[in-house]
Protein backbone atom coordinates (compact mmCIF):
# COMPACT_ATOMS: atom_id res chain seq x y z
CA UNK A 1 0.00 0.00 0.00
CA UNK A 2 1.82 3.23 -0.59
CA UNK A 3 1.01 6.34 0.86
CA UNK A 4 1.46 9.89 0.23
CA UNK A 5 3.60 11.46 2.54
CA UNK A 6 4.81 15.40 3.48
CA UNK A 7 8.76 16.18 3.39
CA UNK A 8 9.93 19.65 4.99
CA UNK A 9 13.47 20.82 4.25
CA UNK A 10 15.45 23.45 5.50
CA UNK A 11 18.96 24.43 5.32
CA UNK A 12 21.13 27.36 6.23
CA UNK A 13 24.62 26.54 5.96
CA UNK A 14 26.75 25.62 3.24
CA UNK A 15 25.63 25.91 -0.13
CA UNK A 16 21.80 25.65 0.89
CA UNK A 17 20.44 25.31 -2.81
CA UNK A 18 23.32 22.55 -3.98
CA UNK A 19 21.65 20.20 -0.24
CA UNK A 20 18.33 21.18 -0.81
CA UNK A 21 18.49 20.27 -4.81
CA UNK A 22 20.91 16.93 -4.25
CA UNK A 23 18.26 15.86 -1.37
CA UNK A 24 15.30 16.40 -3.65
CA UNK A 25 17.08 14.09 -6.26
CA UNK A 26 17.59 11.41 -3.61
CA UNK A 27 13.59 11.58 -2.16
CA UNK A 28 12.58 11.22 -5.79
CA UNK A 29 14.57 7.88 -5.87
CA UNK A 30 11.96 7.00 -3.63
CA UNK A 31 9.01 7.50 -5.48
CA UNK A 32 6.93 9.78 -7.68
CA UNK A 33 7.48 13.41 -5.67
CA UNK A 34 5.72 16.99 -6.40
CA UNK A 35 8.31 19.93 -5.00
CA UNK A 36 7.27 23.52 -3.75
CA UNK A 37 8.64 26.42 -4.51
CA UNK A 38 11.88 27.26 -3.01
CA UNK A 39 11.49 29.69 -0.37
CA UNK A 40 14.01 31.89 1.83
CA UNK A 41 12.92 32.87 5.81
CA UNK A 42 14.00 34.38 8.61
CA UNK A 43 15.30 32.13 11.32
CA UNK A 44 13.23 30.64 14.08
CA UNK A 45 15.14 30.36 17.21
CA UNK A 46 18.48 32.75 17.33
CA UNK A 47 18.64 35.44 15.43
CA UNK A 48 22.65 35.76 14.84
CA UNK A 49 22.21 32.49 12.13
CA UNK A 50 21.93 33.01 8.71
CA UNK A 51 18.24 33.42 6.79
CA UNK A 52 17.07 29.74 5.73
CA UNK A 53 16.11 28.12 2.16
CA UNK A 54 12.97 26.25 2.89
CA UNK A 55 10.74 23.76 0.35
CA UNK A 56 9.03 20.84 0.97
CA UNK A 57 8.15 18.33 -1.12
CA UNK A 58 5.27 15.22 -1.61
CA UNK A 59 6.57 11.60 -1.97
CA UNK A 60 4.24 8.75 -2.70
CA UNK A 61 6.06 5.99 -1.80
CA UNK A 62 5.83 2.17 -0.10
CA UNK A 63 7.49 2.57 2.34
CA UNK A 64 6.52 2.20 5.81
CA UNK A 65 6.91 5.13 8.40
CA UNK A 66 10.29 4.27 9.86
CA UNK A 67 11.76 2.91 6.57
CA UNK A 68 11.26 6.62 5.36
CA UNK A 69 12.19 7.96 8.25
CA UNK A 70 15.98 5.87 7.81
CA UNK A 71 16.39 7.03 4.38
CA UNK A 72 15.47 10.60 5.32
CA UNK A 73 18.09 10.77 8.26
CA UNK A 74 20.72 9.17 6.08
CA UNK A 75 20.52 11.58 3.36
CA UNK A 76 21.06 14.24 6.42
CA UNK A 77 24.08 12.10 7.41
CA UNK A 78 25.06 11.76 3.19
CA UNK A 79 24.70 16.06 3.30
CA UNK A 80 27.41 16.48 5.55
CA UNK A 81 24.49 17.04 8.48
CA UNK A 82 26.31 19.64 10.56
CA UNK A 83 24.05 20.82 13.90
CA UNK A 84 26.35 23.78 15.60
CA UNK A 85 23.46 24.10 18.37
CA UNK A 86 19.81 23.77 19.39
CA UNK A 87 17.28 26.00 17.43
CA UNK A 88 20.47 27.14 16.03
CA UNK A 89 22.19 26.80 12.15
CA UNK A 90 22.01 23.16 10.26
CA UNK A 91 23.28 21.52 6.68
CA UNK A 92 20.01 20.06 6.23
CA UNK A 93 16.81 19.13 7.83
CA UNK A 94 14.62 16.73 6.07
CA UNK A 95 11.71 16.50 8.68
CA UNK A 96 8.83 13.97 8.00
CA UNK A 97 5.45 16.12 8.23
CA UNK A 98 2.58 14.07 7.20
CA UNK A 99 2.36 10.28 6.29
CA UNK A 100 -1.21 9.57 4.77
CA UNK A 101 -3.95 10.22 7.33
CA UNK A 102 -1.04 8.56 10.12
CA UNK A 103 -0.99 9.71 13.45
CA UNK A 104 2.19 8.08 14.73
CA UNK A 105 3.86 8.52 18.27
CA UNK A 106 7.07 6.51 19.69
CA UNK A 107 10.66 7.34 20.64
CA UNK A 108 12.16 8.30 17.07
CA UNK A 109 8.47 9.95 15.27
CA UNK A 110 6.16 12.01 15.64
CA UNK A 111 3.52 12.66 13.08
CA UNK A 112 1.95 14.92 11.84
CA UNK A 113 5.63 16.77 13.25
CA UNK A 114 5.38 18.90 15.97
CA UNK A 115 4.94 22.87 15.19
CA UNK A 116 3.59 22.46 11.90
CA UNK A 117 0.85 24.64 12.36
CA UNK A 118 2.74 27.21 13.93
CA UNK A 119 5.44 27.51 10.83
CA UNK A 120 4.68 29.44 8.16
CA UNK A 121 7.97 28.40 6.41
CA UNK A 122 6.26 24.58 6.65
CA UNK A 123 2.81 25.55 5.79
CA UNK A 124 3.52 27.90 3.29
CA UNK A 125 5.37 25.07 1.15
CA UNK A 126 3.00 22.55 1.84
CA UNK A 127 0.44 24.48 0.62
CA UNK A 128 1.92 24.74 -2.56
CA UNK A 129 2.01 20.90 -2.93
CA UNK A 130 -2.02 20.55 -1.88
CA UNK A 131 -3.66 23.78 -1.44
CA UNK A 132 -6.90 21.98 0.53
CA UNK A 133 -4.54 20.22 3.08
CA UNK A 134 -6.46 19.49 6.32
CA UNK A 135 -4.45 18.24 9.44
CA UNK A 136 -6.34 17.33 12.48
CA UNK A 137 -9.98 18.62 10.47
CA UNK A 138 -8.24 22.17 10.52
CA UNK A 139 -8.13 23.36 6.78
CA UNK A 140 -4.10 24.22 6.91
CA UNK A 141 -4.85 27.57 4.02
CA UNK A 142 -7.40 29.26 6.92
CA UNK A 143 -4.80 29.43 9.59
CA UNK A 144 -4.65 32.94 10.45
CA UNK A 145 -0.64 32.65 11.13
CA UNK A 146 -0.71 32.74 7.12
CA UNK A 147 -2.13 36.15 6.99
CA UNK A 148 1.33 38.15 7.62
CA UNK A 149 4.26 35.42 6.10
CA UNK A 150 7.53 36.07 7.14
CA UNK A 151 8.67 34.55 4.08
CA UNK A 152 9.95 35.05 0.43
CA UNK A 153 9.74 33.40 -3.01
CA UNK A 154 13.38 32.45 -4.04
CA UNK A 155 12.52 30.63 -7.01
CA UNK A 156 8.86 29.74 -8.06
CA UNK A 157 9.96 27.10 -10.96
CA UNK A 158 11.85 24.01 -11.25
CA UNK A 159 13.96 24.52 -8.72
CA UNK A 160 15.31 21.64 -8.08
CA UNK A 161 15.19 20.66 -11.64
CA UNK A 162 13.15 17.11 -11.08
N1 LIG B 1 13.88 28.53 10.94
C1 LIG B 1 13.53 28.62 9.64
N2 LIG B 1 13.19 29.80 9.13
N3 LIG B 1 13.50 27.53 8.82
C2 LIG B 1 13.85 26.29 9.29
O1 LIG B 1 13.82 25.31 8.51
C3 LIG B 1 14.22 26.16 10.64
N4 LIG B 1 14.57 24.96 11.17
C4 LIG B 1 14.86 24.82 12.46
C5 LIG B 1 14.81 25.97 13.42
C6 LIG B 1 16.14 26.05 14.17
C7 LIG B 1 13.69 25.72 14.39
N5 LIG B 1 14.57 27.24 12.76
C8 LIG B 1 14.22 27.33 11.45
O2 LIG B 1 15.16 23.62 12.91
Amino acid sequence: MSAVTYIGLGSNLGDSLQILTEAVHKIAALGPVKVSKLYQSPPMGPQDQPNYLNAAVQLVTDLAPLALLDELQRFEQESGRVRLRRWGERTLDLDLLMYGQEQIQNERLTVPHIGVMERDFVLIPLLDLDAELQLKGQLLKDLPILKHPSLDVLDAGNWAKI
